[in-house]
């Protein structure tokens, strides 16, 4: 299958998991994410997000997940590129948004960085 297709189960080199639903056919698609990394204490729960790409082969995307144990939001990027041999990788740049209590604290609000997925389990098609 030399397509890229963001449905499945994927991880990342943080080790964090994330599965996604069918793309429907406006590209749109909803998922979950585990984050194996976190700097709180809390139990790490499966957070829910949604997104959108473009229906095209190595397509750009972009989705939200919604952190259901903190009042937090982050914002992944990225493009789907398939290898000669059929192996895909997602390359991503994401923005970590916290919850501050003042505007004041604003500018030390938003966190950035990258993150590389590759496929957890291999899909035949
Ligand atoms: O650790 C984050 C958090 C938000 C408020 C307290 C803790 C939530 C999990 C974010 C997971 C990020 C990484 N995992 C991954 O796979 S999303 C981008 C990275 N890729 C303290 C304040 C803000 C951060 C830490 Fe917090």
């Amino acid at each position: 299958a030399d397509q890229c297709v963001l449905t499945g189960s994927w991880t990342n080199d943080l080790g964090s998991n994330m599965t996604i639903m069918a793309v429907n056919n406006n590209g749109e698609f909803a998922g979950t994410f585990h984050t194996a990394v976190m700097t709180t204490t809390k139990e790490i729960k499966a957070s829910p997000l949604v997104g959108i790409q473009h229906i095209k082969t190595q397509p750009t995307f972009g989705f939200t997940v919604n952190w259901n144990f903190t009042d937090s939001t982050t914002v992944f990027t990225g493009q789907c590129f398939v290898d000669e041999h059929g192996k895909e990788t997602l390359k991503t740049m994401w923005l970590l948004r916290s919850h501050v209590d003042s505007i004041k604290d604003d500018w030390k609000a938003t966190m950035v960085g990258t993150n590389n997925f590759t496929r957890l389990h291999t899909h035949l098609e």
